[in-house]
């Protein structure tokens, strides 16, 4: 499953990895969960949207956007039964699961876990995408890495966390982050001498409060240029424990 703040690349990504697995023989399918998405990269193999229609709940309920993406997000429960049946009948090797942009209406409300935790067999794993634009800056890094810890505690799955559209970002960057990702105490020094001293407190506490593994769970890809398919791939097959890469 892809879940990610908005914008940040899901949907992108979600194509390009079906597309690594395919070129690797795996048979790949795409569950769009996303109610109020226009246009997709890729066509999905199964779609939420077939069952929830956003622009009919905003004039049933009279609701506005926000409040219609609530409503649908909740809504997705009682189409358990449908998905799961879709599901088995794709028969995939692998399934994509594309999420709401609103990331928040999906991970912290009830119903976001509940649906993954139903319509998922027990290999699930999750990819939290991280926008190469929220990773410059030591602090915003961290709050990055808080986020995916509060992701992780909400879905108890295991996780990949991915930077996306690394293809946005220079090498000096990247080899910075590589470092934070190395060793998270020059990470919280950065933060303590480039910083204004509230910000820095806040933040040291914050790289505290980030669990170890979603330092070890970084990766860099790009849906543009490709880059970072074996390594996500890799990462894959290592905690699924079965071969991808032919
Ligand atoms: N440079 C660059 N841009 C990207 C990459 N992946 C996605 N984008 C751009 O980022 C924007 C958002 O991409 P989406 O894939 O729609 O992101 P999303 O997370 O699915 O967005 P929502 O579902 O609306 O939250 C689009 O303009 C994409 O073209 C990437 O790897 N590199
Ligand atoms: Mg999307």
């Amino acid at each position: 499953m892809l879940i990610g703040t908005a914008g940040s690349g899901k949907s992108s990504l979600t194509y390009t990895l079906s597309r690594w697995l395919e070129e690797n023989g795996k048979f790949t399918g795409i569950l769009n969960l996303d109610p109020g998405v226009r246009w997709l990269p890729y066509s999905p193999d199964i779609d939420i949207r077939d069952y929830i229609n956003l622009d009919q709940i905003m004039m049933h309920y009279e609701l506005g956007p926000n409040g219609a993406l609530i409503a649908s997000v909740d809504m997705m429960i009682n189409y358990i039964k449908d998905l799961r049946e879709e599901i088995r009948s794709l028969d995939c090797e692998y399934l994509l699961i594309d999420t709401p942009g609103q990331m928040e209406l999906f991970a912290f409300r009830r119903v976001g876990p509940q649906v993954i935790s139903k319509i998922s067999e027990e290999n699930m794993i999750i990819l939290f995408l991280i926008d190469a634009m929220f990773t410059q800056k030591p602090s915003d890094f961290a709050s990055a890495l808080l986020l995916a810890t509060s992701v992780q505690y909400r879905f108890l799955k295991p996780q990949i966390n991915v930077i996306s559209k690394a293809d946005l970002l220079n090498q000096n960057i990247k080899e910075k982050i590589e470092e934070w990702i190395e060793d998270p105490e020059t990470l919280k020094m950065e933060i303590i001498s480039s910083e204004d001293t509230l910000q820095g407190n806040i933040s040291q506490k914050i790289v505290d409060v980030i669990s170890e593994e979603m330092f070890a769970e970084v990766i860099f890809t790009s849906a543009i240029t490709g880059e970072g398919g074996d390594a996500l791939l890799g990462r894959i097959e290592r905690i699924l424990g079965k071969t991808i890469i032919e």
